[in-house]
């Protein structure tokens, strides 16, 4: 399967894709926690992201696009999860074109629902360095700005269900699988 879970800053993305890994084993790949691992790694991107995370903003578009596409260029054929990727319009042309080169068509893009104030309440109770109130804030407009307009962008192309991501974290993921079983190769189904 070809998952892209798409939703804002803390609606869950990182908590449930956890949950889909275990079940369907897909390969996880989270911009998120590449770019936490080269700031803790203290790499020469690490020290440039790790400003720009900290201020809310998006790091550009190069980088990102540069770490996912090794990532999927030696995919392997479990499929994939992407988590927090694409986050801009021109991520997600950019993953469209290769794709389509690499002959790997998504299969569905899952939007979590949730809304700015259960999310403020949840990243203000986990204290990761992005955390404070302003830079949630900032990372909120720049979401709504940047990455909002691709819920409109996969709808158009058919592939976007929406998910309701408020409740508890186990019944969020079985609505996540009931939508996921129809994209559950048929060979893998038999297996
Ligand atoms: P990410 O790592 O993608 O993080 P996120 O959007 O903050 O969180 P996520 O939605 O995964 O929420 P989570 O499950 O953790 O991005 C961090 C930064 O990296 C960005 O701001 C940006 O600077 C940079 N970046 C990443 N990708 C980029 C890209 N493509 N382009 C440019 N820059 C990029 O959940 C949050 C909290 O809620 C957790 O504490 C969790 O326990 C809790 N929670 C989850 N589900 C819950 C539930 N149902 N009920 C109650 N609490 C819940």
């Amino acid at each position: 399967m070809r998952i892209i879970l798409l939703g804002a800053p803390g609606s869950g993305k990182g908590t449930q894709s956890e949950a889909i890994v275990k079940k369907y084993q897909v390969r996880h790949l989270s911009t998120g926690d590449m770019l936490r691992a080269e700031v803790a790694a203290g790499s020469p991107l690490g020290r440039q992201a790790k400003e720009i995370m900290e201020a809310g903003q998006l790091v550009s578009d190069a980088i990102v696009l540069g770490m996912i596409e090794q990532r999927l260029v030696n995919n392997d054929t479990r499929g994939f999860l992407l988590d927090g990727f694409p986050r801009t319009l021109v991520q997600a042309e950019a993953l469209d074109a290769l794709l389509t080169r690499l002959e790997q068509p998504l299969d569905v893009v899952l939007f979590f629902d949730v809304d700015y104030e259960e999310i403020m309440q949840r990243l203000l109770a986990r204290n990761r360095s992005d955390d404070n109130e302003e830079t949630i804030r900032k990372r909120l407009q720049v979401y709504e700005q940047e990455t909002a307009p691709l819920r409109q962008y996969y709808d158009n192309k058919g592939l976007l269900r929406t998910v309701k991501g408020v409740g508890p974290i186990d019944e969020i993921s079985t609505r996540i699988f009931q939508i996921l079983e129809e994209f559950v190769p048929q060979t893998a189904k038999a297996g």
